[in-house]
């Protein structure tokens, strides 16, 4: 969305919902995902070419509406590395179908396996296409069967690929309408299948016919099959337009994306059996006031529900977002209600992402291709459209109609676990920072802001290491921000561990207005969690009755600064058990000061004071064959593992450990090469504990 100006024909547009097709492409980095995508348009758009790709890696959605046949396909390529799950997330509210995409070369992975599951997590229907097939590395057999035992017996394949001498994939065997697309002449050749392809019908045919039926949950159909009727193919492709849309039958479409053979069978497939946006369900929109907002559809006369899926800023065209239409009709120029309530939708405060409403007139439509903005009339429910000129619109916001404003319940935003402690790097800097760490936060929802106001640091809590750095580019490079990263601050404790006492005296009466105090304590630990206590055992008024509150108020000052790290300190019993006063030069002053340099003076007696350090509960999920791995480095990170359960996902089991958030800075980097990428874990603070001596000679020093 680069906003590049048009070179290319105008775009197609779909007069109805039922003429749309939204697919994202999923899967792990490097199956073909991106090279499919320029190749659908570069067949489809004439005058289309593709950018130059280098070797990195996607790291954002990329979007292209394409013709094909009597529809339009709004195409998604996402990224398929982890540290990109929200933008994979945000392409899938935009969808109504994923196309799975598994490279032959490489097969079924754990990090295949999460992808999966994130499609699942959200029941998108799905079709799988195994690309790759013309390398002579893969065995179509092979990595269907690790489909099949990875995602579940509703994988089928609807085409059977027969390769050549070099393994380049010659042709594909239809296996619903039995016809043999041959792709070895310069122009794709289709005739009937012969005698030879018996086996392969006798093989696959059957299971995928009852799969289809059944899955479409279609019983007349299903008994005329087992009667033994003729089904004509046209009922097939009904039924088993049902069975995708049902999201447990998952078609598989062998291909070579690098030759194209195989392409003509999967855009047959998105045009038929892919679901339209009719199909999909609407996700949960709320009035303003926070009722539900019922009855709405993908019809284009409805009120307007559309949703911000993704926002940029860009060179030609200014702030510009990307927008899923799920009701009603966009128009350009049109005022709309921009609403975005992630606050109270969540129910807890979110930096960078507060509650808004407004009206905005909003800038002209387009239609995305790649990088290229074509111009476009209007957005109809179910469409997918890039709109100009809205400056203040963060992703996940819904546009409404000004006088009928709604807000559409946001999708799960991924948790952001690896924490990056940032400082200014100089005066002009430091003004700088706020407004860009905002727009930052605005057009990422994976990133979180954090200002620590206990450890005075500004921590930015990332996706993994390679978001990080994406981040930290954009806020030196693109916004001009020169930020240094530091040391992670957690936020420790001190408290006493050990029975002391401490004499606190201010006396000064050289001349003028003196100032008299003096205090004794006892100092004892109280139990963890129970805070501090302050115990009155003066007698006979040796601290008069006026200024024992002002002991305790020195008291507590000081536990607020600490007395031996500089965290504050907690848990505590301070009793004043005796004093003396000056009927002139005591104050209330003076007695403050003592009442903290008595508790300093308790501190400092060696051993009676340490450092509490903050724990986490760590749920850690991931697959069963790293759970040996994952326990052994929780103990190496002084966790104690409490238990190992099941996941509810078959060969997935979850770890619960309870672990010192000093141990847990670089976890989410970690634990991603611990499980070749497949873990992933949540945390939550539970409390504090005592800190090994060892360790707390260090936390002293640095101070
Ligand atoms: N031989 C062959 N190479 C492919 C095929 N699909 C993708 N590639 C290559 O595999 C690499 C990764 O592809 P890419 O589309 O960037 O993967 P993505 O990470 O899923 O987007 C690129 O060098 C592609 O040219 C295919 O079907 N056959
Ligand atoms: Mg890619």
């Amino acid at each position: 969305m680069s906003g590049r100006p048009a070179t290319t024909t105008s775009s197609p547009v779909a007069t109805s919902p039922d003429a749309l097709r939204n697919v994202v492409l999923v899967g792990p980095s490097g199956s073909g995902k991106t090279r499919l995508f320029d190749h659908l348009l570069t067949t489809t758009t004439s005058g289309y070419r593709a950018p130059q790709r280098g070797d990195e890696r996607s790291t954002q959605l990329s979007v292209a509406a394409v013709p094909s046949g009597d529809v339009v396909i709004n195409l998604i390529d996402t990224p398929g590395y982890s540290d990109f799950v929200g933008d994979l997330r945000a392409g899938l509210r935009a969808a109504d179908a994923a196309l799975f995409v598994v490279s032959a070369a490489d097969g079924v992975d754990a990090g295949t396996r999460r992808l999966w599951h994130e499609c699942a997590n959200v029941g998108v229907p799905r079709a799988v296409a195994i690309t790759k097939l013309d390398a002579g590395r893969g065995d179509f057999d092979s990595v269907l069967s690790e489909c099949q035992s990875a995602f579940g017996a509703g994988v089928m394949p609807l085409a059977i690929p027969q390769l050549g001498a070099g393994g380049s994939l010659d042709a594909t065997v239809d296996l619903v309408i039995g016809e043999v697309h041959d792709y070895t002449g310069a122009e794709r050749t289709v005739r009937k299948t012969g005698p030879e392809h018996q086996d392969v019908f006798d093989t696959y045919q059957g299971p995928l016919m009852e799969g289809i039926i059944q899955e479409a949950e279609d019983d007349t159909l299903l008994d005329r099959y087992l009667e033994g009727d003729e089904i004509g193919f046209e009922v097939v492709e009904e039924a088993l337009l049902k069975a995708v849309a049902h999201g447990t039958f998952f078609p598989v479409i062998p291909m070579s994306v690098a030759t194209g053979a195989g392409v003509d069978l999967l855009l047959h497939l998105i045009e038929k059996a892919f679901p339209p946006p009719t199909l999909h369900p609407l996700p949960r929109v709320f009035t303003t006031a926070g009722a539900d907002a019922d009855g709405l559809s993908a019809d284009p006369d409805g009120p307007l529900v559309a949703e911000v899926v993704k926002t940029t800023s860009d060179a030609y065209v200014g702030a510009v977002a990307l927008v899923r239409v799920f009701s009603g009709t966009l128009l350009p120029e049109a005022m709309v209600h921009v609403s975005g309530h992630l606050e109270s939708l969540s129910g807890r405060e979110i930096e960078g992402h507060h509650d808004h409403d407004e009206d905005v007139r909003v800038g002209p439509l387009s239609s995305p291709l790649g990088e290229v903005l074509r111009p476009k009339d209007k957005a109809i429910a179910g469409d997918i459209a890039v709109v100009a000129k809205l400056p203040t619109a963060q992703t996940s916001d819904t546009l409404s109609d000004k006088d009928k404003p709604l807000v559409m319940e946001p999708w799960n935003m991924p948790d952001a676990l690896l924490p990056v402690a940032v400082k200014a790097a100089t005066r002009a800097d430091e003004d700088k920072l706020p407004n860009a760490l905002q727009r930052l936060a605005a057009g990422d929802p994976s990133l979180r802001v954090e200002h620590n106001a206990e450890t005075s640091q500004v921590v930015l809590w990332t996706m993994g290491q390679t978001h990080a750095d994406m981040v930290m580019d954009r806020l030196r490079n693109k916004l001009n921000v020169n930020v240094e990263t530091e040391p992670l601050r957690i936020a420790l404790r001190e408290t006493f561990i050990g029975k002391s006492g401490g004499h606190g005296r201010h006396v000064k009466q050289s001349g003028g207005h003196g100032q008299y105090a003096v205090c004794d304590v006892e100092v004892e630990p109280n139990e963890r969690g129970a805070g501090f206590e302050f115990i009155d055992k003066v007698v006979g008024g040796a601290v008069p009755r006026q200024f024992i509150p002002s002991v305790e108020k020195g008291v507590r000052a000081q536990l607020e600064k600490g007395c031996i790290a500089g965290y504050p300190m907690v848990d505590l019993k301070v009793t004043l058990f005796d004093g003396k006063a000056h009927s002139v030069d005591s104050s209330d002053a003076a007695f403050q000061l003592a009442g903290s340099l008595a508790l300093k003076e308790a501190a400092a007696k060696p051993g009676v004071a340490t450092l509490l350090e903050p724990i986490d509960l760590l749920t850690v999920t991931v697959s069963d064959d790293y759970v040996g791995a994952v326990m052994t480095d929780l103990q190496g990170r002084r966790g104690r593992v409490q238990g190992t359960e099941p996941s509810g996902q078959d060969g997935v089991s979850v770890i619960r450990a309870e672990v010192p958030q000093l141990e847990l800075s670089r976890y989410a980097v970690d634990l991603r090469s611990l499980s070749h990428g497949a873990g992933s874990f949540t945390r939550q603070m539970v409390g504090y504990e005592q800190m090994p001596a060892n360790l707390v000679k260090d936390h002293m020093t640095k101070e």
